[in-house]
């Protein structure tokens, strides 16, 4: 197949490019390099060395002998080079990960927030109306977040997307089947339940073939492509507001700084090893809807935990220290998460869990480049509100440490 891979430079959307082209397909990277210059705009790196998008693929080549092709573009802002894009290219299938995905930068200053709304919400929507424009019958694959679900503890696990519900009307109950309400925790949350609703309406209005993956928490760095070579290393990000909890352990227990965990830890997620992820976004491409279907939606995850449990595991495995931080988020303290991904185990997922010696792989990759680490760049600092903001830790290394067990 012709798959065009958006957002195909980052964390995700690399190894995903790989396995797809891996696989002979056509591919084409669709980037605007915008993570790059948030890298700039923070002053952090990734944690391993990412050579330049056109060296990643010329790289890949060589390896393979297969091509991918690199066009450097902006989904929200360069309409009209999109819609030319997809009516000279016309792409079978598109897997949409570009989007400004960190929940923190999200909340840093109102500035942060305007922008995350206008690149995600643009981007998705200018997709969406380029393909009817353009009227090409191209398999949508976005990659969406668990958290639009919020995490309250309501006892019965979480559906795919949707629900059941019965409404009172004046003849009697009638059932209807609605979007699982959604709860955003961040402004980045938010613009993925705002996605949720243009893809319903472009399914329903005009029979755009669509599937959103709710995706948890990513964790790891190699999938057998980028294993290949050193110059095709995937991205890591490890800083305060793009890096997330597992792998922001796993190198803080690599170069021995406290384990940050926010408030108690009792904030229950869901994850999925990045091996795990890209292998999903290969099964749905195998398993697109018909025009005129509802927008089909996966949850893309494998296990839930705890973050205090998952600190308590790495300090086991390492004998790094773990340190209680006043929770720079307004989240639950505490929540239990029940989720269904049924679908993905009856298209053959077998999933990789945290038990598979992979954690190990991990440390070893932070303790080989523990020298690009800047140790200030790790403390979380964003924080959701002003009052919020005055309690936060900037330097969890420091004596002013809460409690350290
Ligand atoms: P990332 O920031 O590493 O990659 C996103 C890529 O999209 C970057 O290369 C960026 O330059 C590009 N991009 C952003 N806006 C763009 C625009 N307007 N035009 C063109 N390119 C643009 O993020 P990631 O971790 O690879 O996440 C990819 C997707 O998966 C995101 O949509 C994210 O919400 C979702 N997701 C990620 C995780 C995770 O743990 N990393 C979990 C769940 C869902
Ligand atoms: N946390 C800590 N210590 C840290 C970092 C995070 O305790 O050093 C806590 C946070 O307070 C939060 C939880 O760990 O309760 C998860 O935080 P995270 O940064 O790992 O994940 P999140 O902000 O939810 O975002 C990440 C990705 C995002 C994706 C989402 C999937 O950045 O793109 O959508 O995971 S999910 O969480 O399922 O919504």
């Amino acid at each position: 197949m012709k798959i065009a891979v958006l957002g195909g430079d980052g964390f995700c959307g690399w190894p995903t490019a790989l396995h797809l082209s891996d696989a002979g397909h056509e591919v084409h990277i669709i980037d605007n390099l915008s993570r790059r210059w948030i890298d700039t705009e923070l002053g952090v790196q990734s944690l391993t060395p990412m050579d330049s998008i056109q060296e990643r693929c010329r790289i890949w080549k060589q390896e393979t002998g297969r091509s991918l092709q690199f066009h450097l573009l902006d989904l929200a802002r360069d309409y009209d080079r999109l819609r030319q894009w997809l009516a000279e290219h016309r792409p079978e299938a598109i897997v949409h990960f570009a989007e400004q995905r960190a929940a923190p930068y999200s909340m840093k200053s109102d500035r942060h927030k305007v922008y995350t709304v206008n690149n995600n919400v643009n981007a998705t929507h200018n997709l969406l109306t380029a393909l009817v424009e353009t009227g090409i019958d191209a398999h949508l694959v976005h990659l969406g977040t668990m958290g639009v679900y919020g995490y309250s503890s309501v006892g019965a696990p979480i559906p795919e997307g949707y629900l059941n519900v019965d409404i009172d009307t004046p003849t009697g109950k009638k059932g209807q089947e609605i979007l699982y309400p959604t709860r955003p925790g961040s402004v980045y949350h938010m613009t993925k339940s705002l996605d949720q609703i243009l893809f319903q309406f472009y399914a329903q209005n005009d029979g755009l073939r669509i599937t959103d993956l709710h995706q948890g928490i990513v964790w790891g760095t190699h999938t057998e492509q980028t294993r290949r070579h050193e110059q095709l290393i995937n991205r890591f990000d490890y800083d305060g507001d793009y890096g997330t909890v597992l792998n922001r352990f796993l190198i803080q227990a690599a170069i021995g700084y406290p384990l940050t965990v926010h408030g108690t830890g009792g904030q229950t997620r869901a994850f999925i090893h990045l091996q795990d992820s890209v292998r999903c976004v290969a099964l749905a491409l195998s398993d697109a809807p018909q025009a005129g279907d509802r927008v089909k939606i996966f949850n893309q995850m494998t296990e839930t935990h705890r973050v205090r449990d998952l600190a308590e595991l790495v300090a086991r495995q390492t004998g790094a220290e773990v340190a209680y931080l006043p929770n720079p988020r307004k989240e639950a303290a505490e929540n239990d998460l029940l989720v269904k991904n049924e679908q993905f185990l009856a298209l053959g997922l077998k999933p990789t869990t945290l038990a598979e010696g992979l954690l190990a792989e991990v440390v070893e990759v932070a303790q080989k480049y523990a020298h690009r680490i800047d140790r200030s760049r790790i403390p979380a600092i964003s924080a959701w509100t002003r009052d919020i903001g005055s309690r936060v830790e900037t330097d969890p290394e420091h004596k002013r440490l809460k409690s350290v067990s």
